[in-house]
């Protein structure tokens, strides 16, 4: 469906001295402290996230699918929705692609329909942890790691198609998710999965065009249980320093043991300027993929500390990072939970944009651990969210998506256009 602007101004007029309150408390605090408030809501304004075809539907589990109704049929309706949240809060202008589940039938109408909703392509994303129904050999037992030549070639052959379909819609990088891995002691060769793991990826690497990125993801387990050829971040970081310059990490939150310290490796992959991007989202205990920032807020807040200081020191020379939410799951409406993660992103950048790094720093340097906490949860605590409405406002979004989406029955639209009992394509 297509938002009718004006409904946006409308509700931003009805909503506007309640949040020119809080913001100009917010401002001068924040001026108090030293901050350019007007910079702070630039920066706001320019982050851009980009969201996933495959969160668009009521995802889920691998035990079951309930659908929430309204779900995208087709790869044009995934786009309308992207383009429904990007006009909602103006922070969501990409669209990152599955194939084959996003194969497009016309390059030059999807991109059309993509640019009317002021829509880029982010990062594509293969797919051989799946066997698709006309596939000549199966990855039961892996892919681009396969004992068998010819299994690697295939899983090969499909990245390069997928480079394909990315070059004809202006995307700038491959993403792979290497789901290879051993449920059991002793049925692999550890070496040798990898190194057939990095001859295959060599292969792709090779048809990368020139200003292309490959993302190499990590995951520890999951689905398989013994071992994960890409396991961890040392692993990812072994591939991308093998592979070359265009290789670089990717860090799926949820793709880490209970209780690693994610912020740390973010640092280290920015120390060797080997961070590619983000797959945004939360977890208690495993890959949960579930809404950003809804279990562990401050640790996404340690995560942009590391972000903003890393990207702003001299020391650091990484290139530009590829924001992503990767999320899915069955209880909320996949659109409301999207514009919460893009709130629960922007919320923690701007938590870390408004530490105080100088006396950071000299607290650091003395040892005065306790002041550097004050000053981290100084920021931390303080409610940043007039900053992002602010931002919103200026660009012409909504002041609060979520609730103008209820307000305007946007779901309910949905159902009456696309039907109850509708399954996007997807996990
Ligand atoms: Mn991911």
């Amino acid at each position: 469906m297509i938002l009718d602007k004006s409904l946006i101004g409308q509700y931003n007029d009805s909503q506007r001295s309640s949040h020119q309150k809080k913001f100009n408390a917010l401002s001068s605090v924040l001026s108090d402290e030293g901050h350019d408030v007007s910079a702070l809501v630039k920066k706001l304004a320019a982050f851009q996230i980009a969201i996933p075809s495959w969160a668009l539907g009521t995802g889920g589990t691998r035990f079951g699918r309930f659908a929430g109704g309204g779900e995208p049929r087709s790869l044009e309706e995934k786009i309308e929705d992207v383009g429904l949240l990007h006009a909602l809060n103006q922070s969501s202008g990409a669209i990152s692609l599955h194939i084959p589940w996003d194969i497009p039938q016309d390059y030059k109408a999807i991109k059309q329909l993509a640019a009317s909703f002021d829509l880029q392509f982010d990062a594509v994303n293969s797919n051989t942890f799946q066997d698709q129904p006309d596939q000549k050999l199966s990855y039961k037992f892996g892919s681009l790691s396969h004992t068998d030549k010819n299994v690697r070639d295939q899983a090969v052959a499909h990245n390069i198609e997928v480079i394909k379909h990315g070059i004809e819609l202006g995307s700038k990088a491959l993403t792979i998710w290497l789901s290879d891995g051993t449920d059991f002691p002793g049925q692999q060769n550890f070496r040798r999965q990898f190194q057939n793991t990095l001859d295959s990826i060599k292969q792709i690497y090779a048809e990368l065009p020139a200003d292309w990125k490959v993302l190499v993801e990590y995951k520890p387990y999951e689905p398989h249980f013994y071992s994960t050829v890409i396991a961890d971040w040392g692993s990812s970081l072994l591939f991308c320093q093998k592979l070359g310059e265009k290789a670089v990490g990717l860090v799926d939150l949820g793709h880490h043991l209970p209780n690693t310290n994610i912020e740390q490796i973010v640092s280290r992959f920015l120390m060797e300027g080997k961070l590619g991007g983000f797959h945004f989202n939360d977890s208690k205990y495993g890959d949960d993929d579930l809404t950003v920032g809804s279990v562990k807020p401050y640790q996404l807040f340690l995560i942009f500390n590391e972000l903003v200081e890393g990207m702003t020191s001299s020391e650091v020379n990484n290139p530009e990072l590829s924001w992503m939410i990767d999320a899915s799951h069955n209880i909320k409406d996949p659109l409301e939970d999207l514009l919460q993660s893009v709130e629960a992103i922007k919320i923690a950048y701007a938590q870390a944009l408004i530490i105080d790094r100088k006396a950071l720093e000299k607290a650091q340097q003395e040892n005065d651990a306790t002041l550097a906490q004050e000053i981290m949860q100084n920021a931390y605590r303080t409610d940043v969210r007039p900053l992002l409405a602010e931002a919103r406002l200026q660009a012409g979004a909504s002041l609060n998506p979520v609730a103008f989406y209820r307000e305007n029955k946007i779901r309910q639209e949905l159902i009456k256009q696309r039907g109850e009992k509708t399954f996007a394509t997807g996990l």
